[in-house]
């Protein structure tokens, strides 16, 4: 029928003879009703066909776009996830607030009471509990009972808000206060946690897990310094963060300054095994990890390009990364994050890439089933999006394929009587010959 050699006649014939065009289209379809009223193995191997590509061109579409907005949540500017709960802080238009979402259910956004919030405000999540600080109040939420009353407790302008472990005592506050690390229970007492490692150091960073935590104190800031929730002493973790000499001769060379001596945490995150970091060497933040287990650590970044923002769960490492960016020439390409992770628990030694396009891509975390990033586009709307990390077909796809396997059984089966049919005179008529 489309026959690309006769194509260009019959365009002619189409343009210039009206009637010859009429009565070649009312001949074809003639024939092709005729072909549908009865229909030989040709067309019933078409109708298989058809339905193979459908289906197909259905569950690759179903697959390609897994990534879902977090619903209720207008404008957030930061995100955090963990056991199946998905907290963003929203600058909504009914003002700043905490919005909640249970990952099993992600369509349905969990109404918080909370305390009057504004940029500033931290929060975290894990255990199935919420906490959410301003300058002076932090509440604790339970949320698998969101009913219950939170605790509240006073603070003093935290910068950081953590929920940690105690052994032997349950859930407890971590709360950076001008630089100084505070632990406290639910019940406002005191737990002990790490001191300074030399007199009048503060905090830059930190994070936790469970009772671990790794902090990073302006006197060697480019120094982790490992502890634990409920004793005071801090074990010193030194980071590889250094590039070869050619590396740095490149990003030199593109008008870069490159200072590993005064190099600096500015991000870090672990779990039990893991830990990483981007460290800032002024040309370039470069992205550490660290076996906690062996005490060794090594660059799984490109040390030229930008990465930002790790995160480390599950034996999974993620990050927002300006792949391929050169400073000094940078192209609009680049510029945005594309979210990359590196599977290393399973040996992976090649990161990977989850988007590619040009919207901003920033702060992700991995959870057992999800991964959780913020995007931003052009215009500056940003949306929490929630990316699966198992294929999961939607209900349509997942009926169209149900759908599919049956006609082409019925198909299949049309298909091959038709041809035992159709070859079967020719046979006979041999035979008799
Ligand atoms: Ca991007």
């Amino acid at each position: 029928m489309l026959d690309e050699r006769t194509f260009n006649a019959r365009l002619v014939t189409v343009l210039t003879s009206r009637e010859r065009t009429f009565y070649w289209a009312k001949t074809r379809t003639k024939r092709a009703m005729k072909a549908l009223k009865s229909p030989t193995s040709r067309e019933t191997g078409l109708a298989i066909t058809m339905v193979l590509i459908l289906t197909a061109g259905v569950i690759v579409w179903d697959i390609t776009h897994r990534d879902l907005p977090a619903t209720g949540v207008e404008s957030p500017v930061e995100a955090t996830a963990a056991d199946g709960w998905l907290v963003s802080l929203d600058n909504s238009s009914e003002g700043w607030r905490v919005v909640v979402i249970d990952l099993s259910n992600p369509r349905q956004e969990i109404e918080l009471e909370h305390q009057e919030l504004d940029r500033n405000s931290t929060f975290d999540t894990g255990w199935d509990m919420l906490t959410v600080a301003n300058n002076t109040t932090a509440h604790v939420y339970n949320l698998a009972e969101s009913q219950a009353n939170p605790w509240v407790l006073n603070v003093s302008y935290p910068s950081e808000i953590h929920l940690a472990e105690w052994l032997g005592h349950g859930i407890v506050l971590l709360l950076v206060e001008e630089g100084v690390l505070r632990g406290i229970t639910l019940d406002g007492e005191a737990v002990v946690v790490p001191a300074a490692p030399t007199p009048g150091a503060f905090i830059s960073t930190m994070a936790v897990h469970d009772n671990r935590l790794a902090l990073v104190y302006d006197d060697q800031p480019a120094t982790v310094r490992l502890g634990r929730v409920g004793s005071a002493s801090v074990s010193d973790q030194p980071l590889s963060f250094n590039a070869t000499e050619e590396e740095n001769a490149l990003l030199e060379s593109w008008g870069q300054v490159v200072d590993e001596v005064n190099a600096t945490i500015v991000q870090l995150d672990l779990d039990y095994d893991w830990l990483v970091a981007a460290v800032n060497v002024t040309a370039v933040d470069r992205l550490v990890i660290v076996d906690l287990e062996r005490g060794e650590s090594w660059l799984i970044s490109d040390a030229k390009f930008p990465a930002h923002d790790p995160a480390v769960g599950h034996g999974i490492v993620v990050w927002a990364s300006q792949w391929n960016l050169n400073p000094s020439d940078p192209k609009a390409d680049y510029l945005d994050h594309e979210i990359w992770y590196l599977d290393i628990e399973n040996g992976a030694v090649n990161p990977e890439h989850l988007t590619d396009d040009n919207l901003e891509q920033r702060q992700p975390s991995v959870l057992e089933n999800h991964f959780i990033w913020i995007t931003t586009d052009a215009d500056g709307n940003s949306m929490t999006t929630i990316h699966s990390r198992q294929i999961e077909l939607e209900t349509y796809s997942s009926r169209a394929l149900q759908l599919a396997v049956i006609s082409t059984i019925i198909l299949t089966g049309i298909f091959s009587w038709q041809k035992m049919k159709e070859t079967s005179p020719s046979e006979s008529q041999r035979e008799e010959e």
